[in-house]
């Protein structure tokens, strides 16, 4: 009975909403003016502030928390990126902070009560040398020990699974063999940063977009807020989460970063029909591909090979990764591209992120994921949260400590980056 009222009543709505071009639609979240002093601040709506935030509001109770967007929400790398998401990384600190990311992925959408369209439709990477075969083959054995998903296939397996790929061994890059893993996939990325909005949001948690930090202001070593676009405001905790922009961030704080920031390229072509149920990923030749659910090809490369905080490339990295996908996949080559685009990465020497309190009381930082933080968004917001609320690292994003950098014990994690750095 309560469910049809709340159908009929769900329907009138739609009705009324377009008739009158949505002026009273609900909004998903509200636009407060920032107060004079928050518990907790944010910097970054991004997928990872947000889901800071809204993990903060909802597993720790915490209120009186602000996110501080300088753009919109997700406009950053989260609704740049081509959207992968998979957990077969090599080192077991990263097979712990990636595998709890995926984990979450699973039941996104009824936690945030939206849909943010999680597919899993399996990452595919593929091999084009005898060498990377084996460093595979090792690579999916420790994938494996970990107790994650991953298999090898052979070239006639990959023909199968993917009829539209060219297997012709006499090619520059000869598909010979991959290595898939079959709960790894996409999601919609913007979805994703709404979702954590509208849930943070309810939670009582303040975004505040258009919303620049100028500057960070200290008290000897301790934190006690920051300068904006929109006046100054006090907190003693401080979340820096601003991926492309955090050396920049930090240097407000008068602290430096081991971080390169660079340029990283996608492209998507007009919509087609549905060619492609998977995706397929070679960091032999910096190609990626998977097809969207609009039927959108999404394209990505390898990073641009220098320093800059322009969202945009060079042309010949998008050139040499087009030439490679046209060779393995023939079908593409009369496809129009629609939208190109370039985002910044920060990328730590070891390719893995840092999550870690700084010698700052309540500074603390999230950043250096470098081309692959997407798949991390839930997982990395959860440990962030957890070591904001309790000022200490729990098991998983102990060994992400700035500290690493001093004691030599980095995660190296070059190999699965899926893009050369
Ligand atoms: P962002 O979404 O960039 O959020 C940071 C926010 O901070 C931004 O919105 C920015 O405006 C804001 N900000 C910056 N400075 C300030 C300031 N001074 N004041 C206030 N706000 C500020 N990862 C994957 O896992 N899979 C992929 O397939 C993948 N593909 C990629 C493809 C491309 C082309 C790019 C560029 C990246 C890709 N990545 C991928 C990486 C991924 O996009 C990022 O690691 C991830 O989205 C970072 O999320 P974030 O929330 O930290 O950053
Ligand atoms: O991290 O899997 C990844 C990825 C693929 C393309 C860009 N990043």
């Amino acid at each position: 009975m309560i469910k049809n009222f709340k159908q009929k009543y769900s329907i009138f709505s739609l009705a009324r909403n377009s008739l009158s071009y949505h002026k009273n639609w609900n909004k998903a979240w509200r636009s407060p003016h920032p107060k004079k002093n928050y518990d907790i601040i944010i910097v970054g709506g991004g997928g990872h502030g947000l889901a800071t935030a809204y993990y903060l509001a909802s597993v720790h109770k915490l209120n009186n928390i602000a996110v501080i967007e300088k753009g919109w929400l997700g406009g950053g790398n989260t609704g740049r990126n081509t959207t992968i998401i998979r957990s077969n990384y090599l080192w077991d600190e990263s097979a712990a902070i990636y595998e709890h990311a995926l984990k979450l992925w699973e039941s996104l959408s009824t936690e945030l009560n939206f849909n943010v369209m999680f597919s899993q439709r399996g990452v595919l990477t593929i091999s084009h040398s005898e060498h990377e075969l084996k460093e595979m083959s090792r690579r999916v054995h420790a994938i494996r020990l970990n107790g994650i998903d991953s298999e090898i296939l052979s070239p006639s397996q990959i023909k199968e699974f993917i009829p539209i790929i060219n297997t012709n061994q006499n090619i520059r890059y000869p598909v010979m063999g991959g290595f898939l893993q079959k709960r790894g996939g996409t999601a919609r990325h913007d979805a994703v940063a709404w979702g954590y909005a509208r849930a943070a949001d309810s939670l009582g948690v303040d975004i505040i977009q258009n919303c620049e930090v100028q500057g960070i202001i200290r008290d000897q070593n301790k934190i006690k807020g920051i300068i904006t676009s929109k006046g100054e405001i006090s907190t003693k905790k401080l979340g820096v989460v601003v991926a492309g922009h955090s050396s920049l961030l930090a240097e407000m704080a008068g602290l430096k970063l081991p971080i390169q920031s660079r340029p990283l390229q996608a492209l998507v072509s007009e919509p087609i029909k549905p060619i492609l149920d998977t995706v397929i990923m070679s960091n032999a030749v910096h190609m990626y591909i998977s097809q969207s659910d609009k039927g959108e090809m999404v394209l990505g490369a390898g990073v641009d090979k220098y320093n800059s905080y322009a969202q945009k490339g060079s042309f010949p990295v998008p050139q040499h990764m087009i030439s490679a996908a046209v060779e393995l996949f023939p079908v593409l080559s009369r496809l129009r591209m629609l939208r190109h685009w370039g985002g910044i990465v920060d990328t730590c020497p070891d390719a893995s992120p840092i999550i870690s309190k700084t010698d700052v009381d309540g500074l603390y930082f999230n950043c250096g994921w470098g081309t692959g933080g997407f798949k991390a968004t839930p997982g990395s917001g959860h440990v962030f949260a957890d070591l904001i609320a309790n000022n200490e690292p729990n098991k998983i994003s102990a060994p992400y400590s700035i500290n690493r950098f001093n004691t030599g014990f980095l995660i190296d994690e070059h190999g699965a980056a899926g893009v050369a750095h």
